[in-house]
């Protein structure tokens, strides 16, 4: 497959003043017909026009009124040159094309009985011939007809601005969008849909009305959602004073869906499982999970819509920086340590894997085969932090500044990294150019620190060493600008005032950054009488593995004195590591005997203390996760570490199994459910002491999980309680999961729900039971949620049991991933990715895995999605 290059960027050679759209919508095929008005740029060379059109059946050509014939223009499966063209003028074309058939869900699809589109990244060129490229912005006009039974709601970007009955039991409506648009934000729904309306009085006093679309009978479930979106709206509005620009706001869930959403000018379309929900049928992270998306999307009406992207290259720059948007916004709403511990830890467990495996690319990749497969956690996570670290190097208010500025400057363009750098650097008057090879190296920096103590001199010296190890295409590395926040504490616990040597004058602060910028620096702070305990990176100021040279002793003071609760909840991870790791290496054994009790002592005092906020609690008596683990070993041993975790596991649950049982009596809820912060943290540290209760195996812990099960009100409890007994021996797994599946019957979201729990158990049987749950006829193969929550769980998120070492996981893994690639390549290539660490393990697991690869890869059609990812995994 061809490879594109940034380096190749050239810009369009026409300019498209406006496109008409006009579709009938049927049942065996649609009609698109597209009037285009362009113009070619002045600067342009002249020649042919070529636009971009994905296996098109043309039905129709006209040059400024006048049919083309058959030797004016040329076509293929992906494009349409028409070889002689004015330098103004009018293009015409009608194709036919079949959503009811396009299952890849790219393009016009239907999802049940609902049209819909997905344009983002490249699906604009499944629908009609246009200049598929996000630095085309045109005004769209779009008319859809369709049969006013079955499809009485017709929705395009914009405003509606006319409807009318044909009087042949077909309707139309006419959606004019005002606002010049790259392609991949276009967006039509057409449906029997039901609609949940409110309204917004932005800051400026305009209306906009809100509609929530979704089948008739999830209307009941789109409360929350509304709620999210006025939040968010007035969020936006406050934090960066941007204000939402058209006079309807308008979303729309249908259940098939490649992503979480998708941000198309005034209609955004979702996947159900981001709108969807009450308390019986969404988890506490669901609820949380749905305000994070609705912000996310919304938000991208000015990162992302207002300003765009010159081309796929940059493509964090809106979603990088509308991640850390949405993520701000969420810390607002919920606890700001947890929701921080949140996303760190889906970076630290997600995306340093990815920067670790042959799949790693930077920020802004340099080139790609297939876009689809660059919507990832490095773009999207990673992206965030590079932000978050600006906003830490500018200062909150020089970066808000700066944000804005990015947005005047580039109102209705499409625009690049570099532009949004230089408005952060006009704003803060700072030179970002070491900084901005955070863009262009892939990789995970690691720091390690040594500091020495000079009574003497009552200063300490701390070195900062930066290394960079080598990923794909880039063997050699920079030095970073990293920048550390740090603080330090006496012996007492108490915060010191820092002072760096030769900033004497400087006004001593509790807390500050420190810009590391070279491989090796030392940096001397004074005024010390007593040896500093050091609070590093602390909110995890940058993306980095920091090495430290802390005692397991200093581990659990920071756990219990650290002022920064981020940090807090990392020393308490790295200690809990240190013990799971050597509890797996038989010569440090009596080392983690004695740091576990060191563990054990933190963990009673942070169950004894009453003022803690309950949802930090749950954080830091949480165990660091198998695929975290995994990423720290050299040679990942899968049962070693599956072992290790559950022994630390169960002696704290008989060590603390009295305080466990009081905190989970004390935390069962009292009232009506909310997802209030409090009422959310009191949930989960109910749940963490389960957890560990559940460990005792006992006549009496498993009647806790089977009574925490029947007396649940609501998902979260009721999920808990599930997952524990269906990993548990006995029959009780059984008997709740056909009470759940009973449960969850008409609802594809608690479906789901129910096929996820099955592959995520650490059960032997679980492979053989993934198996029989594949012919069930519940199960789905062409929906995208039921597939993740089946395969996707078992390949990603059940290490002991998808590395079974027979490689019988691996082997149904690639069997899936063959049968999908035709129906959806996007998630085909998706799940490919639970094969990228395969080098990283035993021989045996490494030929096994590599066995399915290269059988994946020697088949003879395959997509361009998974081809790239499954050949860049094996070079
Ligand atoms: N910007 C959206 C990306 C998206 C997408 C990309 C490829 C294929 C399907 C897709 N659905 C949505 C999502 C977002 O970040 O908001
Ligand atoms: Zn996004």
């Amino acid at each position: 497959a061809e490879t594109i290059y940034l380096k190749d960027y050239t810009a369009p050679a026409f300019w498209v003043d406006s496109v008409d759209l006009h579709f009938e919508l049927g049942e065996e095929q649609t009609r698109v017909a597209s009037r285009l008005a362009l113009r070619r740029r002045p600067d342009s060379p002249s020649g042919a026009l070529v636009l971009d059109g994905d296996k098109l059946e043309l039905e129709q050509i006209l040059l400024d009124g006048r049919p083309l014939a058959a030797n004016e223009y040329l076509l293929d499966d992906e494009s349409l040159t028409v070889l002689a063209v004015p330098e103004s003028f009018v293009l015409e074309t009608t194709v036919v094309i079949r959503p009811q058939d396009n299952t890849a869900l790219e393009g016009l699809y239907r999802s049940g009985n609902i049209f819909c589109t997905q344009c983002e990244a490249e699906g604009f060129r499944k629908i009609t011939y246009f200049f598929d490229r996000p630095d085309v912005m045109s005004r769209f006009t779009t008319t859809i007809v369709a049969d006013k039974q079955s499809y009485p709601v017709l929705l395009s970007n914009g405003n509606c601005i006319d409807r009318q009955d044909l009087g042949d039991g077909r309707h139309s409506a006419t959606w004019q969008d005002p606002f010049a648009k790259p392609c991949y934000l276009f967006a039509l729904v057409s449906g029997d849909l039901g609609c949940v309306e409110d309204r917004f009085t932005t800051c400026s006093g305009r209306e906009v009305a809100l509609e929530i679309y979704v089948e008739k009978h999830n209307l009941d479930k789109c409360a929350h959602a509304m709620h999210a979106l006025k939040k968010a709206m007035r969020w936006d509005e406050e934090t960066y004073g941007l204000e939402y620009d058209l006079d309807i706001y308008m979303i729309v869930a249908v259940d098939d869906f490649n992503m979480g959403a998708m941000e198309n000018k005034g209609l955004n379309i979702f996947n159900s499982k981001y709108v969807l929900a009450r308390p019986e049928t969404a988890t506490d992270a669901d609820f949380q999970a749905i305000e994070g998306v609705i912000a996310h999307e919304y938000f991208h009406n000015w990162t992302g819509n207002r300003v765009t992207c010159r081309d796929w290259f940059q493509l964090s720059l809106k979603e990088g920086l509308t991640v850390f948007r949405d993520q701000h916004f969420s810390s607002d709403q919920v606890s700001r340590a947890v929701k921080r511990i949140e996303d760190v830890c889906v970076l630290r467990t997600h995306q340093f894997a990815e920067d670790t495996g042959p799949l790693a690319h930077a920020v802004r990749p340099e080139h790609y085969q297939e876009i689809n497969n660059f919507y990832t956690v490095t773009v999207y996570n990673k992206g965030a932090e590079l932000v978050r670290m600006l906003q830490t190097i500018l200062g909150p208010d020089t970066f808000i500044r700066g944000v804005r500025r990015y947005l005047q400057h580039h109102d209705g363009q499409a625009a690049t990294v570099e532009d949004f750098l230089m408005a952060l650097r006009e704003a803060g008057n700072l030179d970002l150019q070491q900084f901005q090879r955070w863009y262009s190296q892939a990789g995970t920096p690691q720091v390690s620190i040594t500091s020495q103590y000079l009574a003497a001199e009552q200063a300490l010296e701390i070195t900062f060493e930066q290394f960079c190890p080598a990923t794909p295409g880039q063997a050699n590395k920079q030095p970073l600008h990293i920048p550390c926040k740090i603080g330090m504490l006496d012996t007492g616990g108490q915060p010191l005032t820092l002072q760096l040597s030769g900033d004497e004058a400087g006004t001593g602060t509790e807390e500050m950054v420190l810009h590391l910028r070279q491989d090796k620096e030392t940096l001397r702070f004074i005024n010390l009488p007593e040896p500093p305990v050091l609070s590093l990176f602390r909110q995890f100021s940058a993306p980095i593995r920091f090495v430290g040279e802390e005692s397991s002793q200093t581990l659990a003071f920071l756990l219990k004195h650290d002022s920064d609760s981020f940090n807090r909840w990392d020393a308490g991870q790295r200690l809990a590591e240190r013990i799971i790791l050597n509890g797996a290496n038989q010569s440090s054994r009596e080392t983690a005997a004695n740091d576990l009790d060191l563990l054990a002592a933190s963990f009673a005092s942070i169950l004894q203390d009453d003022s803690l906020d309950k949802g930090l609690a749950a954080k830091l008596l949480e165990l660091p996760n198998e695929l975290y683990l995994a990423l720290q070993m050299q040679e990942v041993d899968v049962e070693g570490i599956h072992t290790g975790r559950e022994q630390v596991r169960k002696h704290l649950a008989v060590n603390l199994r009295e305080l466990f049982r009081a905190v989970f009596n004390a935390s069962q809820s009292t009232g009506d459910y909310s997802v209030e912060p409090e009422a959310v943290g009191r949930r989960s540290l109910k749940n963490r002491c389960l957890w560990y209760l559940d460990a005792l195996d006992t006549e009496e812990s498993s009647q806790l999980v089977a009574d925490s099960y029947r007396s649940a009100t609501n998902m979260t409890d009721r999920i808990a309680a599930l997952m524990l007994s269906v990993d548990n021996s006995g029959a009780l797994g059984q008997e709740l999961l056909g009470d759940f599946y009973r449960r969850a019957e008409n609802d594809p979201l608690v479906l789901d729900k129910w096929f996820a729990v099955q592959a995520r158990s650490s059960k032997p049987e679980t492979l053989a039971s993934i198996k029989n749950l594949l012919s069930h006829s519940s199960y789905q193969p062409q929906n995208p949620n039921r597939v993740r929550a089946l395969i996707g769980t078992f390949s990603r998120a059940n290490p002991l049991r998808f590395h079974v070492s027979d490689g019988s996981g691996y082997a149904l893994l690639a069997e899936q991933i063959i049968a999908l690639d035709p129906v959806n390549p996007q998630l085909a290539g998706y799940l490919a990715g639970g094969f990228s660490a395969w080098r990283r393990y035993d021989e045996g697991r490494r030929k096994a895995m590599q066995q399915q690869l290269q059988r994946i890869v020697s088949l003879p059609k395959l997509s361009r999605d998974l081809s790239e990812v499954v050949t860049k995994m094996l070079e």
